[in-house]
């Protein structure tokens, strides 16, 4: 009997035979599984596939000499990662060299980037992960690179306005898409069982300075997801500063300011939690083991009266200031 697999099930297949490791096989193994057509003349390849999941399972984690770097993975630090994505010469590094203090090579010739390159953002007061990448094109992947947007918070998908937008964003949603990469702003980033369902991403327009009228708009009309724009330019630094806001309202993150007791606030290093989150949130990220003998807060801030007294579940704002007493 036929199998009759259907171009979603290719795609998963490719996705497989491109991806460089264990996870990522895993990921594309299980995606196989999902969208394949069920019926007889997919008995033995369904078996297959399950054969090779459990394998994948129980592979021990490679260990022993000459313990193997992954250039592509990359720790977060600060309030949240941006990983840039694009075509070569779109201005990923331009827009990385023009924000934070890292050392990357901007060229106007391609792949003059072969590994991630972190910098850091700051945004008023809270520094934010930017991470320079190499390109993609509709059959070029550097190895492994993937792995680097699995594993961030946002995707920054960087489209050139002065060159083919429609070209870029259909290889730069096709990567993403075919990897399970993507979600909308609407959906959750985890499951309910906290599975990475894929990541938020936007469009950083650049090179708005030799842009022809209208591109971004041409841009706007072809993509079908509803992504923030932003237009920018590193030559003449047209909306970097909108950037770097946009950088931290999608983070979906608010800042918290820690008073001792007794003591004034320190108003140069605040706590970044999750929108959303409580006064009982904020003391188990303050010191985990303490959090249980919090007594009560005193805050300051959005929607209640200086030094009001409150509860656990109290949700905090954005610069909201807490004093936290423990029993
Ligand atoms: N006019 C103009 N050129 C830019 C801009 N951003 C980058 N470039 C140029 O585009 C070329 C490629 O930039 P680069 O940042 O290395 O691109 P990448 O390959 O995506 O990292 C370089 O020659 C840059 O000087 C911009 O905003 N305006
Ligand atoms: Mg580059």
């Amino acid at each position: 009997m036929p199998a009759n697999l259907t171009p979603e099930y290719f795609k998963a297949e490719k996705w497989f035979r491109e991806a460089t490791t264990p996870d990522e096989k895993f990921l594309a193994l299980e995606q196989m599984l999902r969208v394949m057509p069920k019926h007889k003349g997919t008995d033995h390849l369904r078996a297959d596939l399950r054969r090779k999941l459990s394998k994948l399972k129980e592979a021990p984690a490679k260990k022993g000499h000459g313990t193997h770097v992954d250039i592509f993975y990359i720790p977060r630090s600060g309030a949240g990662q941006i990983v840039l994505l694009g075509a070569p010469n779109c201005g990923k590094s331009s827009i990385v060299a023009a924000m934070t203090n890292a050392k990357v090579n901007v060229a106007d010739f391609p792949f003059a980037t072969t590994a991630p390159v972190p910098g850091m953002v700051t945004f008023e007061d809270v520094p934010i992960q930017l991470v320079d990448m190499p390109p993609i094109t509709a059959d070029y992947l550097a190895p492994g690179q993937v792995g680097t947007y699995r594993n961030c918070d946002i995707i920054g998908i960087v489209i050139d306005l002065s060159a083919d937008v429609s070209e870029q964003l259909g290889i730069c949603l096709d990567f993403l898409e075919s990897r399970n990469l993507l979600i909308d702003a609407e959906t959750s980033t985890v499951d309910e069982h906290g599975n990475a369902l894929g990541k938020r991403a936007f469009c950083i327009c650049t090179k708005s300075d030799i842009a022809e009228a209208g591109a971004i708009a041409g841009l706007k009309e072809k993509c079908k997801y509803r992504f923030e724009f932003v237009e920018i330019s590193t030559k003449s630094g047209v909306g970097l500063e909108k950037l770097s806001a946009l950088f931290f309202s999608l983070l979906g993150i608010i800042r918290i300011y820690a008073k001792p007791p007794g003591k004034p606030v320190d108003m140069t290093d605040p706590f970044t939690l999750p929108a959303g989150s409580t006064v009982m949130d904020l003391a188990t990220a303050i010191h985990r083991e303490l959090a249980g003998k919090l007594k009560f807060a005193r805050i300051w801030g959005t929607g209640v009266y200086d030094g009001q007294n409150a509860q656990r579940h109290h949700v905090l704002n954005d610069k909201d200031i807490i004093e936290l007493h423990f029993g």
